[in-house]
């Protein structure tokens, strides 16, 4: 078997002193709030795998038919050379693209790029024994910071961002992203995106509490993450989770909600931290979109769309975007 090629850009300290200044930022913020990336911890990856595959989770299901879909004419037409996956998780959808690129001959390398160690680590193990004849490379670090270690093209790049995962930052965030991602292409190189849209909010809600209460878990996980980083001593099981949409703001929110008052001792960063409802600590956005509202961030983001690909009933969106 080849050999495993993964190399790691978030060396502990970097990534503990990014840890211990955002948890500080937002635990001493009104309203108390941590950044989603913190969810992904080996446990907070194996979770996000199991929602994937819940009944109400519909934006995994929606985009995968949607790749499934469109991945024969999108390689037929672009013919790239490698294709580059940011925030790739399990890489499980991205294998309708990569079936494709291998058997038209074309695709040479494939990019893993992920904040979580553990699933790089499995991903890569998986793809290498399913795709011989492509170089397959995982990068372990953060697409806010690391963007700079993905390396030069070996030719045409198309890259990836699945899952609505844009969709968890803010709008500034979002276009400071696009404009960090439109560097890594060159004229003819092409960007695709997934997009979780607005629709029926019964729906939406009920993708984020799910009747196992495997998202609750996801959510409470955080604090588990926390603990372990900073010698904190939350206790999880005492904070509920409460996810819901804000339709003024298009997104749901997700939030911990402590059933009673909480005293936390941050031992790295000697601080404590006293929480009591109706008071929460808001760990994640996720947006949602309209073909009007992607096209509207990708002019404000100097991109261009090229393509847009919609599910049946409007319920996830791909677009396919190029550098002006
Ligand atoms: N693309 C996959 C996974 C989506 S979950 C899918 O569609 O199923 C979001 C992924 O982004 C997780 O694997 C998480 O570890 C990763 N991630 C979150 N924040 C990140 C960051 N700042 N840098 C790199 N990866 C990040
Ligand atoms: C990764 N991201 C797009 C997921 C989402 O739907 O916002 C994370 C998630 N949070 C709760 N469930 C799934």
């Amino acid at each position: 078997m080849p050999e495993i090629r993964i190399d790691n850009h978030l060396d502990d300290h970097d990534f503990f002193s990014n840890m211990a200044q955002d948890v500080r930022d937002g635990l001493t913020a009104n309203p108390k709030r941590l950044p989603p990336k913190y969810f992904y911890d080996e446990r907070g990856s194996d979770i996000f795998e199991q929602i994937t595959k819940l009944p109400e989770y519909y934006p995994m299901r929606e985009e995968e038919s949607l790749l499934n879909l469109i991945s024969p004419g999108l390689i037929a037409s672009l013919a790239p050379s490698e294709v580059v996956e940011l925030g790739s998780g399990s890489s499980t959808k991205t294998r309708a693209l990569l079936d494709v690129g291998q058997a038209n001959g074309c695709l040479k390398r494939y990019v893993a790029f992920d904040v979580s160690e553990s699933i790089i680590r499995l991903a890569v193990k998986e793809l290498l024994q399913r795709y011989k004849d492509l170089e397959i490379y995982g990068i372990v670090g953060d697409f806010q910071h690391h963007l700079d270690k993905i390396p030069v093209h070996v030719g045409r790049r198309l890259l990836l961002f699945l899952g609505g995962t844009l969709g968890n930052f803010y709008r500034e965030e979002r276009i400071e992203l696009l404009g960090e991602i439109c560097r890594l292409l060159k004229p003819d190189d092409r960007l695709l995106v997934g997009f979780d849209l607005v629709k029926d909010t019964a729906l939406i809600e009920a993708a984020y509490n799910d009747s196992q209460g495997v998202t609750a878990e996801f959510n409470r996980n955080m604090l588990n993450v926390i603990n372990a980083g900073l010698e904190s001593d939350f206790s999880p099981e005492a904070f509920e989770h409460y996810a819901y949409f804000n339709t003024a703001e298009a997104r749901i929110e997700m939030h911990l909600r402590p059933r009673s008052k909480q005293i936390a001792y941050l031992k790295t960063l000697d601080i404590t931290v006293e929480i009591e409802p109706p008071e929460t600590i808001w760990t994640e956005s996720s947006h949602k979109f309209t073909g009007e509202s992607v096209r509207e961030m990708l002019a404000a983001s100097g991109l261009s769309l090229k393509e847009w690909y919609a599910a049946p009933k409007d319920m996830f969106a791909l677009a396919l975007v190029g550098p002006t």
